[in-house]
């Protein structure tokens, strides 16, 4: 996977007229977002198909997918239905469920997203003791697609170290999380901004601001 400017943004507005609204202004600078529960639940899987036509973009689905196998398949597959590129899947569920996403995937052609270690300061309670593990695990079943934290760069660090080079990490945390863009993509691909720029009574400049800063 490709990303333009290496940024994602995470569009977690509230309705499709401001995921519209946003998009107009900064999507000449985007070829991929993130979609997830907030603006999904609030218009429908639609608003993946109505971005995605409208500004001619990759969609990752961001729906943490973690259930049994049978019900993650159903996920997976209606949300590629849908159009979406990829859908982030949480690998703490096990082998099995992550699988399921995964035959989703390669039926439509489509790709998934493992998460690993979560950016937020509660994920040291319960995820970090087994993140790496679920890192390994990913590897040992073929995946190729990462998600891990700006916000702890040594463990990203680590996570980058067992996936090794040629898999594509994105990297969310960068910017109200406390992460810093340019460290970020030291270990990985592409990073994920979402208030920074939505919340920004200026989101071009915000947007501009980031780029500058990974070019400088
Ligand atoms: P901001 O903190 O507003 O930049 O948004 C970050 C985005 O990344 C949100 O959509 C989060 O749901 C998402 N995210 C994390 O912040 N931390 C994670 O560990 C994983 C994700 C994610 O899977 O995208």
């Amino acid at each position: 996977m490709e990303v333009k400017n290496k940024i994602i943004l995470a569009l977690d507005v509230p309705n499709i007229h401001e995921a519209l609204e946003l998009m107009d202004k900064v999507s000449d600078y985007l070829d991929t977002v993130k979609i997830g529960y907030p603006l999904v639940l609030a218009e429908g899987l639609e608003s993946v198909s109505k971005i995605k036509k409208k500004y001619d973009i990759k969609v990752i689905c961001d729906f943490k997918v973690a259930d049994i196998p049978a019900t993650n398949q159903k996920i997976a597959d209606v949300t590629f239905q849908a159009g979406a590129d990829a859908i982030i899947v949480h690998g703490f569920v096990g082998r099995d469920s992550v699988e399921s996403c995964l035959e989703s995937a390669r039926k439509f052609d489509k790709e998934i997203f493992l998460l690993t270690e979560m950016s937020h300061p509660g994920a040291t309670n319960f995820m970090q003791p087994i993140s790496m593990n679920i890192a390994s695990m990913g590897v040992e079943i073929g995946i190729t697609n990462y998600v891990g934290p700006s916000t702890r760069l040594d463990r990203l660090k680590m996570i980058r170290e067992i996936v090794g080079k040629d898999s594509f990490i994105i990297s969310p945390g960068v910017g109200v999380q406390g992460g810093n863009a340019r460290d970020t993509l030291q270990f990985a691909d592409a990073i994920i901004v979402g208030r920074s720029i939505y919340l920004s009574d200026d989101p071009v400049n915000a947007l501009e601001s980031i780029i500058d800063s990974i070019e400088l």
